[in-house]
């Protein structure tokens, strides 16, 4: 079976990479194994066995998923490492050296800025930061040193929509390389790379893995010169996934479509729980009708997916107290889990973006974001209900 002719996702997300092998001495395994060997042996000095040498440039169980996650972004090729910010670190130094210059949306992951901000600025990669909801500022922040821009849509912890075939034209006219942050929606509601995006990037931890217990990221891509640049620092640097996380990352992502289908059932039906709250001063959820870019998301995914924002009455210590009453809910960063989570980003994920840019951005002291769980949705109501009393 080839599963690069597989239409259906579910069918990919299960089968993808794992086809059975059928050759001799094989075992014909319907679940690849983990291959736990840091080296492989090899009969001739000149050459390795099954392309295989050492773990870190090549491994059969992160190869799996490797085509597996390529599969599902409808990509050609694709890389995993040890987290989402080793996947991310990977990206800028294969592809950036000093005095480049990225143009970053201003609503990204807490940890991307402070990655741009404090690492890679010791390099002299200058990042500047933009509502990049508008595409035209965007286009306005490029400099002749820009060589790539970097976005995620929904962002986190907003929600905020980016226009991707949009800036994927400005991007390209320019010859920069554009990046979308796939994390929110995962491949089975938004494909970057149909939309014009030349590389996506996944923190696997969240959704793709789907079980809070495997740190992950991915890169995913069609460019087969920036893929061999990224193959050579993902070894060189080393940032590379383990058999035994790469196992539980593929073991995770088979359910990814009916998982996503259920965290945005639920997600939809506490947001409208919270609409109606008193005691809710706003509700940010991109399924809405009253989402300002209701309509561009509806357009340019397939879904919503499952993380929600809203502001609560009062001030921070209003929020910690609800926060603090919740009982189904983890009071705990990260997201895409099959357990509900909720935050403080201006006390958690984004503690680390200085108050007076979160002001500038909008994450007030108030705002909570909540990554809505596939439980029971009744359970989940009645939690935020008594929290909310
Ligand atoms: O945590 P890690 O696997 O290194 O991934 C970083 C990352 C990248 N991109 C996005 C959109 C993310 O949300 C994250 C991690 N985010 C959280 C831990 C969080 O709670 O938002």
């Amino acid at each position: 079976m080839n599963t690069k002719d597989l239409p259906g996702f579910a069918t990919k997300a299960i089968h993808a990479g794992e086809e059975p092998d059928f050759r001799s001495g094989a075992t014909g395994d319907v679940v690849v194994p983990i291959h736990l060997s840091t080296t492989f042996a090899r009969e001739k000095v000149g050459l390795p066995t099954a392309g295989y040498e050492y773990t870190r440039s090549l491994n059969p169980t992160r190869k799996a998923l490797e085509s597996k996650l390529a599969a599902l972004e409808n990509a050609d090729h694709g890389l995993a490492f040890s987290s989402g910010l080793a996947a991310e670190t990977v990206l800028l130094t294969a592809l950036l050296k000093s005095g480049d210059h990225i143009v970053a949306f201003d609503d990204l992951y807490g940890g991307s800025k402070r990655l741009f901000n404090n690492i890679f600025n010791k390099y002299d990669i200058r990042v500047t930061f933009v509502d990049a909801s508008d595409a035209s500022l965007v286009e306005k922040a490029i400099t002749p040193q820009t060589r790539l821009i970097w976005i995620e849509s929904p962002s986190n912890p907003l929600l905020k929509i980016c226009d991707i075939a949009a800036i994927s034209r400005i991007s390209a006219a320019q010859g920069l390389i554009l990046v979308v942050d796939n994390t929110f929606l995962s491949p089975y509601f938004q494909k970057p790379l149909g939309l014009g995006a030349d590389i996506v990037v996944h923190s696997s931890t969240k959704y793709i893995g789907g079980h809070s217990d495997v740190l992950g990221g991915a890169l995913l891509l069609n460019h087969s010169g920036y893929y061999e640049k990224l193959q050579y620092h993902q070894n060189a640097i080393g940032a590379v996934l383990s058999p035994f996380d790469s196992y539980l990352t593929l073991r995770g992502v088979k359910t990814l479509a009916l998982r996503m289908e259920q965290h945005q059932k639920n997600a939809l039906d506490i947001a409208k729980y919270l609409l109606k709250h008193p005691r809710i001063k706003r509700v940010i959820y991109p399924g809405l009708d009253n989402h300002p870019q209701h309509a561009l998301a509806k357009a340019q995914a397939s879904g919503y997916g499952g993380v929600l924002s809203f502001e609560i009455n009062g001030n921070q210590s209003d929020a910690e107290v609800f926060l603090e009453k919740l009982r189904v809910f983890a009071l705990a960063e990260s997201l895409g889990g099959v357990e509900s989570l909720v935050e403080l980003p201006a006390v958690m994920t984004h503690s680390s973006v200085p108050p007076e840019i979160r002001e500038q951005v909008g994450i007030s002291d108030t705002l909570i974001r909540v990554s809505v769980g596939i439980e029971d949705v009744d359970d989940l109501i009645a939690d935020l209900k008594q929290a909310l009393a």
